[in-house]
Order: structure tokens, then sequence, then C-alpha cells
């Protein structure tokens, strides 16, 4: 399926010049109901040049707090980085059964941090074995241009040059991965809207501790 991305301004009507993209923005929205869709992975692959090598800081963060991974949602281009800091008192225990990346950090204590390289690109689930409701997604992209959508559904990839690249949205709930090919121009600024199906969200919950503070 081939989209080209719509113009923001048409300088004709408005006597304006209309400067090069400085970056694509893409809305993310339910198939459903039309509701913005928070922590959804956009990335596009260039089609008609080489793909740029990662710079230095293809890394990512995933802290353990208050017994939770943060962010939920985490990207990074093949051969990236991600540190593990534990910034809990308790310990977790890490680990990964997806393809892309197969992994475990055994028991480690507050205030320790590991880390794991991801060389294959695809989606990494990740938990730990202590507390069943931690979870945490890795996109591991295979292009440096990607961007996660914001609580209004909205993600802004970096400046495209010139050309058709492979459009990939992903959400963790998401029944399939939304594919498309765009065509980036200098003279557009460029808005997309694309829209997903999303399953039921099936995440654990916490177990009440009579704290108050946990769900
Ligand atoms: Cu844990």
């Amino acid at each position: 399926m081939r989209a080209c991305l719509i113009p923001l301004l048409f300088a004709g009507c408005l006597g304006l010049t209309v400067r090069a993209a400085e970056g694509v923005r893409i809305i993310v929205r339910t198939t459903l109901d039309g509701k913005p869709v928070a922590d959804a992975v956009v990335s596009a692959t260039p089609l008609d040049h080489p793909v740029p090598t990662p710079g230095p800081g293809n890394t990512a963060e995933i802290e353990q707090k208050n017994q939770e991974f943060s962010p939920y949602v985490t990207v990074i281009q093949v051969g990236g980085k991600v540190i593990f800091p534990n910034h809990d008192t308790v310990q977790h225990h890490i680990y990964s059964l997806s393809k892309p990346k197969r992994f475990e950090i055994p028991l480690y204590q507050a205030g320790a941090s590991e880390s794991v390289v991801f060389d294959r690109p695809g989606i990494v689930a990740i938990g730990c074995n202590i507390h069943d409701w931690m979870v945490a997604y890795i996109a591991v992209v295979p292009t440096p241009f990607f961007a996660k959508t914001d609580d209004t559904g909205a993600a802004t990839l970096p400046s495209l040059s010139p050309g058709r690249y492979r459009l990939e949205i992903w959400h963790p709930r998401a029944a399939a991965p939304v594919v498309q090919e765009i065509s980036s121009a200098p003279e557009n600024a460029t808005v997309l809207e694309v829209k997903v199906a999303l399953k039921p969200d099936k995440r654990i919950r916490r177990a009440p501790t009579g704290k108050g503070t946990d769900y």
C-alpha cells in the first residue's frame, strides 16, 4: 500500500514558503473508536538509500522502580544497548524468551545496573521472575528513524531526506504491525494519520497490598 505524505501548508493558497520537512509527524489512533494510541512504535526504513549506521547515542535505559519497568516501551536501532538500573530496594530477575534476544539477568540488587546489547531486529518482551506483573517491550528496529507516540497518539520522526520509506507502526496490543510505503519530499511539512487495531489489554494486575499504593 502506498501513501503520500500530506502537506500541512499549501504555499499557493497562503502565499507562504513551505519549509523543508523538519520531521514527519505521525498520529496513531485505534480503528475501533479513533482514540489516540500511546506507546506505539513508529519507524521508517529507507528504501532508496542505505540505512545510516547507529551513532553513539544508540542506547536506552529501562529502570526498575516501585517494582515496575519504566518505560513500558523502548525503541533502539539494531546494535543498541539497553541499561537496566535497579532503583528499588528489592532484587529483580530480568529475563526474555523472545526470539530476537533471549537473555537472563539473575537476581541483582538495588543500586546495581546491568546492560544487554540487542543485535537482531524484532520485538523483545521482558519480564521479572519474581514479580509477574512486571512487563516491558523493546522494539529493535533496523533504522535510526524512529519515534514513540505520546498520550495524544503523536510521534515525530527525525527529518527524512527525499525518497521512499517503509513505515511500520507497532504496539504491544496491535493485532498486527501496520506497514505502508511513504514518500518524503523536501517541500512538504508532513503529517500522517494511521489507524491500528488493538487487542484487549491482558496485562497481569498487581495484587493489592493494603497500603493503597498498588493495584
Ligand atoms: Cu522484579
